[in-house]
């Protein structure tokens, strides 16, 4: 028999010998968001307009893990708890899942299912600097993140190509530095409202927004608003794209090579501010100052700006957070949590500068970059993407690698989490992001959520279920390729 097309796995499923559950005419009662919810789902998969009824019931309910859900379906109803709201917004996504056609019906198979994450952090990471993506975008965004049960969404809002959050510090910062992006498409910024608006959709979702600002590198467009504060572009660090000229916007895709002024006492005046008014923005614990390829910028300034960047985050009562590159550093703050880049199978320092970051008391964030950046092309002749990362990036590269196992040494308990990011150099519209997302964001959040030893978590039954899912993601919208390593359902 087929694996029931869930993504990912859940903790523990027992398949009853039961009737299915006939969707039709089925009353939903109790709490009223994940009521909410369902309906849109079950509307956009099946056209039902469930009423009100005893026959699904949804409530929270005191007990288990964070984020954790059970649910039940027999011939007769449907009851789904949830240890809190996002364990029961989680339930809900898992029957979506499981809705199948029976004919002329639709129906839920009779199952009980025990859920759990294995990791309380599960992102997404959408670089809209080098392509900017409106607020609408971002909102499709996270509701496919939050559909895969996963619950960070990080924001790049700031690369050398644009600065892409309105600050009443420093207006500046989006007046001159966000109007072009990566080959002179539009550029764009979010206003606080807009960003506002995409914190509290993202929580409604049960995500919490990671904002980033790239630094010490990564800030051409800063000198575009405040000359005074960038060094000029250290040009011989370029290996490929077109080459930046100070005072001009920039729109290739070179990397490395800009840096904020580190022995200016006026940079660390605008950190302070800039971080100042993310922090008030901002709900979620985290704020990411970047701090990845600062290739123009001397070991030992780097070395001092990261000192003390992350000295004014923590002392805005956030906990700095940073690409593995910050490890390098011994005055990185205490708790910092470091986020590794490299390879699954590492070939540099970066495990060494990722273990210095847990000594340190911080926590990690796994995004392995030839696993899961979704910015790879998924086929050598996808027409987007990239290949740095070892060439194009499989559906099966992309599950079959196991998080404790990355670097050597590393605790498990000192990963956080695993995060799957996808920058834009190639990516403009939703439908771009769709083509690069999907279906690899599915193995994503399985290696995130799923326990690593569970039944069904090998390849054979991953890409079943995936291609399980094909129709409820045709209904949903979303615009996934069809690759050839899935036995697509129609
Ligand atoms: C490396 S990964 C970068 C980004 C690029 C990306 C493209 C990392 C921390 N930095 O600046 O956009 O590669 O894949």
């Amino acid at each position: 028999m087929l694996p029931l097309p869930l993504v990912p796995s859940p903790a523990h499923i027992e398949v009853s010998g039961d009737a299915p559950l006939p969707l039709t005419g089925a009353g939903i009662t109790g709490d009223p968001d994940a009521a909410a919810h369902l309906r849109t789902l079950i509307a956009a998969r099946t056209g039902l307009d469930l009423p009100e009824g005893d026959d699904i019931v949804l409530a929270v309910t005191d007990g288990g893990p964070a984020e954790s859900y059970r649910l039940e379906v027999s011939a007769t109803g449907i009851r789904i708890t949830g240890a809190d709201a996002a364990g029961l917004f989680y339930g809900v996504q898992t029957l979506g899942q499981l809705v199948r056609r029976d004919g002329e019906r639709w129906v839920v198979p009779s199952v009980r299912i025990d859920d759990a994450p294995r990791f309380a952090y599960r992102g997404v990471m959408l670089d809209v600097a080098r392509h900017f993506h409106d607020v609408a975008t971002v909102r499709a965004y996270v509701d496919r993140a939050a559909s895969l049960k996963l619950n960070v969404l990080h924001l790049h809002l700031s690369d050398d190509q644009g600065w892409r959050l309105e600050l009443r510090s420093r207006p500046a910062l989006t007046a001159r530095g966000s109007t072009t992006a990566v080959d002179g498409a539009p550029g764009g910024f979010y206003t606080q409202g807009d960003y506002r608006a995409i914190v509290d959709y993202a929580a409604s979702r049960h995500l919490t927004v990671v904002p980033e600002f790239d630094m010490p590198g990564h800030t051409h467009a800063v000198g575009l608003a405040y000359p005074d504060l960038a060094e000029a572009p250290v040009t011989d660090v370029i290996t490929e794209g077109s080459t930046p000229v100070a005072g001009e916007a920039y729109t290739g895709t070179a990397v490395g090579f800009s840096s904020l002024r580190v022995h200016d006492e006026a940079t660390y005046a605008f950190v302070r501010d800039v971080f100042g008014e993310l922090s008030e923005l901002t709900p979620g614990p985290w704020l990411h100052f970047g701090g990845d390829e600062s290739l123009g910028t001397a070991p030992e300034d780097f070395a001092l700006f990261v000192a003390r960047a992350s000295a004014i985050i923590a002392d805005l009562g956030k906990t700095p957070m940073a690409w593995h590159e910050a490890g390098a550093v011994a005055r990185l703050a205490p708790g910092t949590v470091g986020q590794y880049w490299g390879f699954v199978t590492p070939t540099d320092a970066a495990p060494h500068h990722t273990r210095a970051i847990a000594e340190r008391g911080g926590r990690v964030v796994l995004s392995p970059a030839d696993a899961i950046y979704l910015d790879m092309k998924p086929t050598a002749d996808s027409p987007l993407g990239l290949t740095w990362a070892n060439g194009a990036t499989s559906l099966e590269r992309a599950y079959a690698w196991e998080p404790s196992a990355v670097i050597a040494g590393l605790p498990e308990d000192a990963i956080l989490g695993v995060e799957a990011p996808l920058w834009t150099e190639t990516v403009a519209t939703l439908a771009d992001i769709d083509a690069l997302a999907f279906p690899r964001i599915a193995a994503a959040a399985e290696i995130a959520w799923s326990p690593a030893d569970g039944t069904e978590r090998t390849w054979e039954s991953f890409r079943t279920r995936v291609g399980g899912l094909g129709p409820l993601w045709t209904t949903l919208g979303i615009r996934f390729p069809a690759l050839e390593e899935v036995p697509w359902t129609t």
